[in-house]
């Protein structure tokens, strides 16, 4: 048994366990969860890029639509798979891959059959957008409760899951560097991004999100998606992953080039040791929410070092006034889903965590536990928009508006890792491989 085998075993003990356990508590006696059905474009014979029901590859890393899986507490998993002869898209053989030894594996060639295999189920439950199937097979489709139970567990990863989230890492480490060393010799956006994706040895559609490849001004808009080509930026913003068996890598860099202007630059290794010393603070028990807040002081700290604000830290952001510079929260669970699920769940049954009113963006309210990974990731921007209402408020004599002005055009900074926590701290999944 190879060691990924090894690992994918334990995996499936784990899921075994979780699925029992929701089962039971939801009043189900099986589980089926589809890889689901492609998405075709409204009036137009083309197929968006697929994606796998992301409950299925918690389980199950085989690609492709209209798989089944079928969960039954004590039993072996059984997999029904879709395989049909086709000569319009390629169908690859399973052949024997690492995990198959862990399912009961079936094959069917059309997916009328796929469900005829299922056969009659009692109080089965269905999680998948093949819901029309599904009702008339007698499936429960997608009963919130048992979801929200399936959702609680994936923020707590296996190691077979921390596997694949590292070799994902790899790779996205990797292109991160040609990305850089394009940047440095001038690139635009457009050639960086083919150097990131070269690097990476994949195609847009294999990264787990559009990457964010920014130069100046464009790195304020926070999910900014073009790819302009004139060169030689002074600041690259770029915050992009890479996939490995389903699981996602979210990185994200801010880099000056020699002409960036000396303050702005300043500002980023500001950020990079923030960015660090936030992650140091990482360990169990802690309210993910308590390492926001404490971002925005760091944050408020260095707008005030910079002259930027003539505030200090404390009163800065009891005014609110690093939210414009930090509009988003410091961070996300990752998996399976570059934003994982469940941040904001308070506890198995899905009773919602809302983030606190001062800080409405932040997507991961719950406590740090062990074996949870998530990013963290903060930013400091000088977004025209956002600063505009400051301008004219009563608290306009807090802020340094010349310098504000000066340093707009160089848009914005994030430093974003992984880290996996630990039973008595945390591991940085990110910096081994990407050290800058
Ligand atoms: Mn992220």
């Amino acid at each position: 048994m190879s060691d990924l085998a090894g690992l994918f075993h334990t995996h499936i003990a784990d899921r075994l366990r979780t699925a029992a356990e929701a089962l039971a508590q939801t009043g189900f006696e099986t589980l089926v969860i589809s890889s689901g059905q492609v998405y075709t474009h409204f009036a137009d014979d083309q197929d968006a890029p697929f994606h796998p029901t992301p409950h299925f590859a918690h389980w199950c890393p085989m690609a492709g639509p209209h798989h089944l899986l079928v969960v039954r507490p004590g039993q072996r998993p059984r997999l029904i798979r879709y395989a049909p002869e086709d000569f319009w898209y390629e169908q690859a053989p399973l052949g024997s891959p690492f995990w198959a030894s862990e399912f009961e594996i079936e094959e069917a060639g059309t997916v009328e059959d796929v469900w005829k295999q299922l056969g009659t189920l009692h109080r089965a439950a269905y999680v998948g957008n093949e819901t029309d199937r599904a009702e008339a097979a007698a499936l429960e489709p997608n009963p919130e409760l048992l979801t929200a139970h399936l959702d609680w567990y994936r923020t707590t990863k296996s190691p077979y899951e921390v596997q694949c989230l590292e070799e994902a890492t790899v790779i996205a480490a990797r292109a991160h560097q040609a990305a850089r060393a394009a940047f440095m010799a001038g690139a635009s956006e457009l050639e960086i991004h083919y150097a990131y994706i070269q690097a990476a040895g994949i195609v847009d559609h294999e990264m787990p999100y559009g990457s964010i490849v920014a130069l100046n001004e464009k790195g304020a808009i926070l999910h900014y998606e073009g790819k302009r080509k004139e060169k030689n930026g002074a600041v690259l913003l770029i915050d992009a992953g890479a996939q490995v068996r389903g699981y996602a890598a979210d990185i994200t860099r801010t880099m000056a080039a020699p002409h960036c202007h000396s303050r702005f630059a300043a500002l980023i290794a500001g950020m990079e040791r923030i960015e660090l010393e936030l992650c140091e603070l990482v360990k169990p028990k802690m309210p993910y929410g308590d390492l926001h807040h404490q971002g925005h002081l760091f944050i408020a700290a260095l707008l005030q070092e910079s002259g930027i604000l003539k505030a200090a830290p404390e009163e800065a952001v009891e005014m609110g006034l690093s939210r414009p510079f930090f509009p988003h929260g410091l961070g996300h669970h990752l998996g399976i889903q570059v934003h994982d699920v469940a941040g904001r769940q308070g506890s198995p049954d899905g009773t919602p965590m809302p983030p606190p009113p001062q800080h409405p963006t932040l997507r991961t309210t719950r406590t740090i536990e062990a074996d949870q990974v998530f990013t963290v990731e903060p930013g400091l921007y000088f977004i025209p928009m956002l600063l505009r209402p400051f301008r004219e408020n009563g608290l306009r004599d807090k802020f340094n508006w010349a310098l504000i002005d000066e340093l707009t055009p160089c848009g914005g900074i994030r430093i974003e890792d992984n880290l996996l926590v630990t039973a008595s701290g945390h591991r940085n999944l990110t910096r081994p491989h990407l050290p800058v």
